[in-house]
């Protein structure tokens, strides 16, 4: 088998193009409102699902050949390597993400694993410097290993806790090597199966010092990028401690931490928590906390992460229309935390998943720039809240009124004078402009 070998580069035809290896509306260099579709984007190949994951679940056994025909574990992280960069290129994506472990073998110890690390990113450093492509983020993988059965920075035993921070120290390290302008907390085992043995408080207090601790060393090595935490309510612990947005916006300021984390928000963590993606999105925004987003979805019948790539064009819509509302990407960007279906199994498979994601995303910006041109939507909004641009509401938002003026305002106004939410007109206009 050859890999990505075979699959040519994949270009932009148009949408009228039947051909499934080419883009039918991610036009990279098309400028929307003075800005590149690729640099609204900003999309990312996650390095796990798209070069490692072997594709096997509870019930069985892996599905797809990820030897890249190499025995050692060494020498195929140096083969994955190659074949992630001939990927990225043939699909015009300019950015990557990565868990320690996606890179290299974890070897026999600590000091192996770093060593392999060192290694298979002085590689990796030269493909981006040949290929011009760069580092989105980067994140240690403290979940997978059975040492993380408790947690990391959650965990009861202090030397998972230990161990958990030194693998984050040469993440962090691996990160800034490479330039990334990212570093990614997704509390994989951060979470509970019970009350009866878990002290709650003291747990998530451990947390906020793990976090400390990677915040001062990545700042003291002069580290400028972001920290995200990437919010998910459940799986794998029954209650995850990062259960959604507000969720973690409250620990982040109960800890002081607001000044160096943001979110990172995936649309099917969102549908997992039971909010929608544009919910979590919007909660990052008004917050000022949007960071990057992990575009994958799920399936909403389901009630665990399914990892898919996007096809919703609605949802991307939405989506866009909020990133677009928060001022877009800056340090973050769009990634891929996706994989195939475990019966699709072949290298093909996996450019066409990218092909329609990234064409769903794309047709979501060129979607939400229409939303807001049309602004019909935009207009009512604004028109909603009119009561309270002047009189007696322009003195609630200006802080000039209290409970007995309002009530003495209320005795002379009487009942209320009611306006229609319209949703009904809403979404037929959204409607008319995505399906026209
Ligand atoms: C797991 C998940 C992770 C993070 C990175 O649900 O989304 O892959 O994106 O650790
Ligand atoms: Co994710």
């Amino acid at each position: 088998m050859s890999y990505f070998d075979e699959i040519q580069e994949i270009k932009y035809e148009g949408k009228d193009s039947k051909n499934v290896f080419a883009f039918k509306y991610y036009d990279k260099d098309r400028v929307i409102d003075g800005k590149s579709m690729k640099d609204h984007l900003k999309f990312a190949m996650s390095w796990w699902h798209t070069m490692t994951a072997e594709l096997g679940d509870p019930f069985g056994d892996p599905t797809v050949d990820r030897t890249y025909g190499e025995e050692d574990e060494l020498e195929r992280a140096f083969k994955r390597v190659d074949q992630g960069f001939n990927f990225m290129q043939k699909l015009g994506i300019e950015y990557f993400c990565f868990h320690d472990v996606d890179l290299a073998p974890q070897g026999n110890s600590l000091e192996e694993f770093k060593d392999n690390l060192n290694k298979v990113t002085d590689y990796v450093k030269e493909k981006m410097e040949e290929t011009g492509i760069k580092l989105l983020w980067g994140t240690a993988n403290v979940f997978s290993n059975k040492r993380y059965m408790h947690g990391a920075g959650t965990s009861c035993q202090a030397d998972s806790f230990a161990y958990a921070a030194s693998q984050i120290k040469n993440a962090i390290d691996a990160t800034m090597k490479l330039g990334g302008k990212g570093y990614v907390f997704w509390g994989g085992r951060e979470g509970y199966e019970t009350l009866l043995n878990t002290d709650m408080g003291f747990e998530l207090d451990n947390l906020a010092r793990l976090l400390k601790m990677a915040v001062n060393y990545a700042r003291s090595k002069g580290y400028t990028g972001d920290f995200y935490i990437e919010p998910k309510p459940k799986e794998p612990t029954k209650h995850q401690y990062d259960f959604d947005a507000s969720t973690v916006l409250a620990f982040l300021r109960k800890y002081d931490l607001m000044d160096d984390f943001k979110l990172n928000i995936e649309a099917n963590h969102a549908t997992l928590a039971g909010h929608t993606f544009e919910h979590e999105l919007a909660v990052a925004r008004i917050n000022n906390a949007l960071g990057s987003i992990d575009a994958n979805r799920g399936d909403e019948l389901l009630g665990w992460d399914t990892d898919q790539f996007p096809n919703d064009v609605k949802t991307a819509t939405l989506a866009m229309l909020e990133l677009i509302k928060a001022g877009g990407f800056t340090n973050g960007g769009l990634n891929f935390d996706a994989k195939i279906r475990r019966p699709s199994f072949t290298y093909e498979d996996i450019v066409l998943s990218y092909i329609c994601g990234m064409d769903t995303m794309a047709l979501g910006l060129i979607k939400a720039y229409e939303v807001i041109e049309d602004g019909r939507i935009n207009d009512f909004v604004e028109d909603r809240y009119s009561s309270y641009k002047e009189g007696i509401g322009k003195k609630i938002v200006d802080g000039e009124v209290t409970l007995e003026d309002l009530e003495e305002y209320t005795l002379k106004n009487g009942e209320v004078n009611l306006q229609s939410g319209r949703q009904e007109y809403l979404e037929t206009i959204l409607n008319n402009i995505i399906y026209r």
